[in-house]
């Protein structure tokens, strides 16, 4: 633990750790925004001294949750173009860099939200499972248009996402009835497209997205019903080139049983998976700021966004 870490990266790697700030566009916008704090704030003598500090932030929020790959994508993006002679070079570059990290993000986002919005129609209904802001930026941009839109929204056990999503959806205008998550298949008949986020995209187009994606998505194959995952180039994951594997998160029991509960059923185990893997298979499209891909195909683009794979700009 270093003594020479702003207050404010602490405060955002607690926020990351306990939820409040959760999504793993929200968690790649804080973690950029922490690495700014530290530029910032930092009263290293030295240009090395300050360098080793914005990788010792990056590597203390790469520790609070595992699985959006967007933490280290921003780390990634943010590290490698800061550097300098001085102080005050490093600290320059960080801070541009985080402002051009941010606004890119939110750039990426208006433009997925645009090509997502394209394949809906006037009059659709969505499946929600979890809040995904890439998600909602599709919904966004369809209401833009001019097209109505109805909304099934999958209530997202245990932390219950949906009750985001569905108060976004309200404001944006759009009819909303939220289903418990066992009852996805019960109204697939009425719904015309499931739409998603993710926390990680691999090179094969499986998609890493809140537990019970993959469920929902075997179960709209079966029906037919197209399943479209909104994800920004930023959850693409480069590790996944050289045959890592995305870490599922696995969380506290807590947030399945409370404590009375836990001690009226007694001796069991308990599994909180907080992820899933959807093989590429059951996903008709990945709409991102650079159009829609079939899963199959993200490779490319990931080939051309990220080389032959990534670098680790944190490490010592
Ligand atoms: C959030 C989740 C979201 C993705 C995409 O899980 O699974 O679907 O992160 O979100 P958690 P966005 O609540 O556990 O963080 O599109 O906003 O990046």
């Amino acid at each position: 633990d270093r003594a020479d870490l702003q207050p404010r990266v602490r405060d955002v790697a607690g926020a990351i750790e306990t939820m409040e700030t959760r999504g793993a566009a929200n968690i790649a916008d804080a973690a950029a925004d922490a690495l700014r704090a530290q530029a910032d704030g930092s009263e290293a003598e030295t240009a090395a001294a300050l360098l080793a500090e914005l990788r010792a932030v990056a590597r203390l929020l790469l520790a609070t949750r595992p699985t959006a790959v967007s933490l280290p994508n921003a780390c990634r993006y943010v590290l490698r173009r800061t550097g300098g002679d001085s102080v005050e070079a490093v600290r320059a570059s960080a801070v541009e860099s985080v402002a051009e990290f941010r606004a890119r993000l939110e750039t990426a986002q208006r433009d997925l939200g645009q090509v997502g919005a394209n394949r809906l129609r006037d009059g659709d209904t969505i499946m929600t499972h979890c809040h995904s802001t890439d998600a909602l930026a599709c919904v966004e941009a369809a209401v833009d248009d001019g097209k109505a839109l109805t909304a099934l929204v999958k209530e997202t056990r245990p932390r219950k996402q949906g009750h985001i999503t569905a108060r976004e959806l309200t404001e944006l205008g759009v009819d909303v009835t939220m289903v418990v998550d066992s009852a996805a298949r019960r109204y697939m008949n009425e719904v015309d497209h499931v739409l998603v986020g993710a926390d990680a995209i691999a090179a094969d187009g499986s998609v890493v997205n809140k537990i019970g994606t993959s469920g929902l998505a075997v179960v709209a194959r079966e029906r037919g019903t197209p399943v479209v995952v909104a994800a920004g180039t930023l959850k693409l994951d480069p590790a996944t080139m050289t045959g890592n594997a995305v870490e599922i998160e696995m969380r506290e029991e807590s947030e399945v049983l409370d404590e009375t509960e836990r001690e009226a059923i007694g001796d069991i185990s308990v599994e909180n998976p907080a992820f899933d893997v959807t093989p590429p298979r059951y996903v008709d499209a990945i709409v991102t700021e650079r159009g829609q891909f079939p899963p199959e195909s993200i490779v490319t683009l990931m080939r051309e966004l990220f080389g032959e794979g990534p670098t680790e700009p944190w490490q010592e």
